[in-house]
């Protein structure tokens, strides 16, 4: 990586010297507005210092070219605030200093990209996230560790995902729980509703539209006799109806469905035509961690066709990477409403808010 500091009267003019010289692929470090004083400190004139990075190698340079401009917009907006300070000989030094003797990004750096790589945490992803680690690491004075520039790199995540993150909030009262075969959808419809009766007094109900395997009736009819909870079998559109009515004055009701190989549409179809989805409804989608990227990706984009709108992702105890998660949330944006770790019920149920996502992100072991 070459770093170079370039000096001139304005924002623009100071670009333009960055682009001539390091190219299009450049990316702006800092800037700040300087006095330099020409004579015992008297005729001072305002100049602004820009510190310009380019990487002469072309995967690095693409990522750098992306987001060169919210860089150079963030780097003017600060020029702007920035006291004005006396020319020292120290920046250009000092980065390049910290540079490691490989042409390599600063170590430190270097160790948190490597921690993404190594969680699956997308290209794309690790681009902007080192977009945010050099502008932070250039503008402090000192040395910045791995550990600060984890906490930097949880902020971004931080930041990014805490819209969406649902924690254990239901946003309706008919709860319809689906997804590919055998992915925990049964089990962790005990392991919420347990919760949701024991933590949160609610008052809960169960409906199964899984009669395609007698053991997956027999499976939930099993919890809700331990957890002292109704439930109703649908076997068709009228069932679910009367179910649902009789159930009406219930403060949650959970509605099993069957798992199926949901790549072919005509489930889709039957699960829409048997389920007859209100606009009030809240539809889960359940996804295996330990499903490869691709096919979670494709499943969730069948379910589109329906009002799809959260996922809870389980199996998080038998994996080891867990960047999928932020991967497949980047494409579709959907709420995430708990993790599972285990198959014990109910324990085995992590409820998510955007820092423990944050932690999981940057490879921290939580279980
Ligand atoms: N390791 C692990 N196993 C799980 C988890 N959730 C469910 N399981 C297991 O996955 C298997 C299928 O679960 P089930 O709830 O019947 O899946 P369904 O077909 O989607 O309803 C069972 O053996 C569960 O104990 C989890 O978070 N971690
Ligand atoms: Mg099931």
């Amino acid at each position: 990586m070459k770093v170079k500091k370039f000096i001139a009267p304005t924002m623009p003019e100071a670009m333009n010297q960055v682009k001539k010289e390091l190219g299009e692929s450049a990316i702006i470090l800092d800037s700040r507005e300087i006095k330099t004083s020409r004579f015992f400190g008297l005729f001072g004139k305002r100049n602004i210092e820009v510190l310009a990075a380019v990487d002469p190698q072309p995967t690095r340079n693409r990522n750098a070219v992306r987001s060169k401009k919210e860089t150079a917009n963030h780097a003017t907006k600060r020029s702007n605030h920035v006291k004005s300070v006396q020319k020292t000989k120290t920046s250009e030094e000092k980065v390049s200093a910290r540079l490691s003797l490989s042409n390599e990004y600063p170590h430190p750096v270097e160790s948190t990209l490597q921690r993404l790589r190594q969680n699956g945490i997308d290209e794309d992803t690790r681009a902007n996230v080192l977009q945010t680690l050099l502008s932070t690491y250039y503008k402090k004075d000192e040395e910045m560790t791995e550990s600060e520039l984890l906490d930097v790199t949880k902020e971004f995540f931080k930041k990014e995902m805490s819209p969406y993150i649902q924690g254990t909030a239901k946003q309706s009262k008919h709860l319809y729980i689906l997804g590919p075969t055998g992915v925990g959808k049964t089990t962790t419809i005990a392991k919420m509703a347990a919760n949701d009766k024991m933590k949160y007094s609610k008052d809960i109900a169960f409906i199964t539209l899984d009669t395609y395997r007698i053991a997956a009736i027999e499976q939930l009819k099993t919890y809700a006799k331990i957890l002292d909870i109704p439930i109703e079998v649908a076997y068709n559109a009228e069932d679910l109806e009367a179910a649902k009515d009789k159930f009406e004055d219930k403060d949650l009701i959970y509605i099993d469905t069957a798992g199926r190989n949901y790549m072919k549409n005509e489930y889709i179809h039957q699960l829409k035509d048997m389920a007859k989805f209100k606009e009030q409804d809240q539809l889960i989608c359940v996804l295996s961690l330990t499903s490869k990227e691709d096919d979670m990706n494709m499943i969730y984009h069948q379910f589109s066709e329906l009002p799809v709108d959260t996922v809870i992702f389980t199996k998080a105890d038998e994996t080891s990477t867990y960047g999928q998660i932020f991967n497949l949330w980047k494409k579709h944006r959907f709420d995430i409403l708990a993790l599972t770790n285990g198959q014990d019920v109910p324990n085995d149920l992590l409820d998510v808010d955007e820092e423990v996502l944050a932690r999981i992100m940057v490879g921290e072991k939580l279980w």
